[in-house]
This record gives C-alpha cells, structure tokens and sequence, in this order.
C-alpha cells in the first residue's frame, strides 16, 4: 500500500491514516507531497482526481478520504483492532469520529495544526472555546466508559484516536487548559512512538505555508 500525504507539521488529515497504519504495525510507502507548492496540485492529482491528500492507493484500489482510507484497513485488517470489536462501541467510536471529520470547523479556523509551533493563547476565540468543550465532553464520556479496557478513547488505540489525534496536536501548540482526564489523553497520545516519529520529521520540514501561520509576524 501507498500513502499520500501532505507536510507533517500542517496536514492534520494526513496525520489520521499515518498513525492508525503505524500503530496497527501495516506497512506502507509513505509518499509526502508538500502542499501548496507550484507542482503540488499535479502530484495530487496524478494519484486522484480529488486532488486532496490523504489518499490511500491499494494496487488498483484508491481510497481519498481519511475516513474512508480508515474504515478500508479496518476491512482489510480485522485483527488490528482498528474499530471497537463491540458493536455498541464501534458505533460510538465511528459517531465520535464523523463528528471530528464533519465538524469543528471554528477550531480548525483558529487553530491550524502547527506540530512544531509554540502558539499558546493564541486562536482561543469563543466559537474554538465552543468546540474545545464539546471536544472535552466526547473524550470525557469515552473515558470514563472505555478507561478500564486502556488508555484510549475506547481503551485499545483505535480509530477514533488516529481522528483526534490533529486535536491533540493543536491544543499543545495552542496551550490548551483542559480536564485532567482530557490532559493524561493528550499525553497518551502524544507519547506514542509513532507520534515522536511524525513530530520530529516535522520539525525538520523546511517549508511554511502562510495559510496555517495565521499567526506568523509579518
Ligand atoms: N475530507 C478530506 C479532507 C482532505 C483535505 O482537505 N486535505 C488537505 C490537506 S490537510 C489538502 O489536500 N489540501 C491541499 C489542497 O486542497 O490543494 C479527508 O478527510 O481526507
């Protein structure tokens, strides 16, 4: 399998079906196209007429929607555990992460995903506010529910954290106060070693797309 995505330290889309195939131990040739650069468009479109990243290519299967990327390796790796086995959990999982992929936008807006940035106290607008507290309130449920069976959403890593995993990135770089139980999460996450993998070949990223420095010096 290919995988197609875009900058580490901005692509908070990309990060998701990077690290549910890392965790899940499937392997893959990453393909990095970084985003708008003069060429960037064609390199995108040559792997799907989306011309988006991330995109998923399975010899002759292509796949270019994160969630759609994720649901397919969870068919294609039943005994990675990528979805709750649970039925009633998996729906859960699956809701919480729809609302991720469908939503939030406020905090997308104000808070770019920036991995290597150091923003705190920037972006915290009340519409963010907003989503940060329905954010809070999601993970606070799956723990107090699933925390038992582990230190993930739903105990066992599983897709719902490869969603939220932007998130997590944004309310460090963003200094985000949150719930003690919403902060062990972020540190989970954050400590993954497939995690410290994307954040240190972010670090050493070259480009820097204005679009996401929205708090850049001019
Ligand atoms: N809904 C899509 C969103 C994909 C998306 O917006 N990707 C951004 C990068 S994070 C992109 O490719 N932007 C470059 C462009 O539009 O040219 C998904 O879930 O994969």
């Amino acid at each position: 399998m290919k995988l197609v995505i875009g900058n580490k330290n901005y692509s908070s889309w990309s990060l998701r079906p990077w690290l549910a195939l890392k965790v899940a131990e499937i392997p893959f040739e990453e393909i990095l196209i970084p985003l708008y650069q003069a060429d960037s468009k064609a390199r995108q479109l040559a792997f799907s007429p989306a011309g988006k990243v991330p995109i998923l290519v399975d010899g002759a299967v292509t796949i270019w929607d994160s969630l759609a990327i994720l649901e397919y390796v969870a068919e294609q790796y039943p005994d990675r555990g990528l979805w709750p086995r649970a039925i009633a959990a998996r729906a859960h999982a699956r809701s919480v992460s729809a609302e991720m992929h469908a939503g939030f936008a406020a905090l997308r807006t104000a808070m770019p995903m920036n991995c290597r940035a150091t923003l705190a106290g920037k972006g915290h607008t009340p519409e963010a506010l907003a989503d940060i507290a329905r954010i809070a309130a999601i993970w606070g449920d799956c723990r107090a529910r699933y925390g038992n069976d582990g230190p993930f959403l739903f105990g066992a890593f599983s897709n719902a954290d490869a969603f939220y995993a932007p998130v997590v990135t944004r309310f460090l770089t963003y200094g985000v106060a949150l719930p003690d139980v919403c902060r062990a999460y972020v540190n989970t996450v954050r400590a993954l070693p497939a995690m410290r993998e994307w954040y240190a070949a972010a670090d050493v990223e070259s480009e820097r797309l204005a679009h996401s420095e929205i708090y850049a010096m001019m």
